[in-house]
């Protein structure tokens, strides 16, 4: 399906061989169950849950091919043949030389933090993201955000909305000296924004600079085949070329990688962190057996490995996975257009985000309007969705003060292989039924707040506003 044809959904390019039920609970249950979960979705039973668009991490559907390569697997402790079937399909599909498995994305950041990051250095890059930003301060860093300002914006239409600003970049190495950056960090697609892609010519344009100043550039790969399809159906000279041949052209403009493989990779865990330098590679290594286990398996089992190797592979074989994946975003996205829901435009790569703020005027930031609109998508329909906006962005780790980002989204991850077109349909008429009832829709406010990347286990409690306060 091309942009220009609409959102006609194409049939799926598989057939389905084992099912999982799935059960809606009455309004009455959802109600009690979202109360008893401080009303965040990620303390929801999943059980509890009728479908499950919280994230599309680690929550695909695998191939049969996968299935059957976990039961070759080799359980060695070190040097198992499904490492190295891992690294040789890494390799092949990414283009890195040295690939180092590790358990799941964060483990990568927090091997290339450690490694990389000096207290008072910083780290520019497209947007930060909650994990990857966590473990640059946790090295003493400070993450610099040089991402367009399109970005920051849910209505504008840029193609390209991932894009580095090369003035920002420029601005910001300048001011803190070279040597003061060990590394700028590019996302593709910017998760935070919306799923939105940074085009090649950027790519092209951010790695010159980087090689110019002898600062490493590093990809966050985890949804870097999403990226490819974007640059193949949107930039110039791209149509005609194979994803995997888009995403080698990709990585070759960077020096290294991390990974959350439970994305592209379609497995359930796992992740990598790759990088030319063979010196960072050994320094990485050795950190892999303080934190992750032995290097030949990175906190994984063989079966892991295994269905991870071919999750590689088969991730961009065809392009017929990612043209149906985007086609099914594409398509909720639409329908809730069709209804006038705010949402970010254009429609991104893993996941339609709800514009919060628009869709509850009534609640100022500090009331957490995503967070609450994704407790009362949930009360409403059973769909767990999951809030991207001040709880995500957590607090400035000098000044303690709340960030407060331009975006206040309710994310809706779609997980691949997962759900039906009437699975989309009812998600749809579950959103646009909880924004008509928006002004209903009451702010929260913290109970229980953790140290770090609070959103996972936050509690909240509704606000009871005055009747005064109400009618202002
Ligand atoms: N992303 C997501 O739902 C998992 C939970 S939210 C923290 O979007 C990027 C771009 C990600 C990402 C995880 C990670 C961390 C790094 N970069 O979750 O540790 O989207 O495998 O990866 C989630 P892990």
């Amino acid at each position: 399906m091309t942009e220009t044809q609409g959102p006609r959904m194409i049939p799926e390019p598989y057939k389905i061989k084992m099912v999982e039920r799935v059960r809606l609970l009455p309004r009455a249950q959802r109600e009690r169950a979202i109360k008893e979960a401080g009303h965040n979705t990620f303390l929801l039973r999943s059980e509890d849950v009728f479908i499950d668009l919280l994230t599309d991490s680690g929550t695909n559907a695998m191939t049969d091919t996968q299935w059957s390569a976990m039961l070759q697997a080799d359980e060695a402790y070190a040097g198992a043949r499904s490492y190295y079937r891992f690294v040789e399909a890494a390799q092949e599909v990414y283009g890195y030389r040295y690939v180092l498995p590790v358990h799941q994305g964060r483990a990568a950041e927090h091997i290339l933090s450690q490694i990389l990051i000096k207290p008072g250095d910083i780290v520019p890059g497209n947007m930060y993201f909650t994990t990857t930003r966590l473990h640059q301060e946790l090295a003493g860093g400070v993450f610099v955000d040089v991402i367009i300002k399109e970005a920051h914006d849910p209505g504008s239409e840029h193609p390209f909305k991932g894009n580095l600003d090369l003035g920002k970049l420029a601005a910001a190495v300048e001011k803190a000296g070279s040597h003061r950056v060990p590394y700028v960090a590019v996302g593709a697609p910017v998760n935070m924004a919306g799923g939105q892609p940074v085009s090649m010519e950027n790519l092209r344009q951010v790695s010159a600079f980087c090689r110019s100043a002898k600062i490493p550039l590093v990809l966050d790969a985890a949804r870097a085949v999403e990226n490819a399809w974007f640059i193949k159906e949107r930039e110039p000279g791209y149509a005609d070329k194979s994803l995997k041949a888009i995403l080698r052209e990709m990585c070759a403009l960077t020096d290294a990688a991390a990974m959350s493989a439970k994305k592209d990779a379609y497995a359930n865990i796992g992740g990598f962190l790759a990088v030319n330098d063979e010196g960072l590679y050994r320094e990485a290594q050795n950190l892999c057996v303080v934190y992750e286990g032995l290097h030949t398996y990175g906190g994984l089992s063989g079966r892991d490995l295994e269905a991870l190797a071919r999750g590689f592979l088969e991730s961009v074989e065809t392009d017929e996975w990612m043209a149906h994946r985007i086609a099914q975003v594409r398509y909720l996205w639409s329908r809730l257009d069709d209804a006038y829901v705010p949402l970010v435009r254009p429609c991104g790569g893993h996941a339609v985000f709800l514009d919060a703020k628009a869709i509850l005027p009534h609640l100022s930031q500090e009331e957490l309007p995503a967070q609450s609109l994704c407790a009362a998508l949930y009360a409403q329909s059973g769909v767990r969705a999951m809030e991207r906006g001040i709880v995500s962005a957590g607090r400035d780790a000098k000044t303690g003060e709340n960030h407060k980002p331009a975006l206040e989204l309710v994310r809706l991850a779609l997980p691949r292989r997962v759900y039906t077109q009437t699975h989309l349909d009812y998600v749809a008429d579950g959103v646009i039924e909880t924004a008509r009832q928006g002004n209903s829709v009451p702010g929260l406010k913290f109970v229980y707040e953790p140290k770090y990347l609070r959103f996972f286990q936050a509690r909240f409690d509704p606000v009871v506003r005055s009747l005064a306060a109400a009618r202002r």
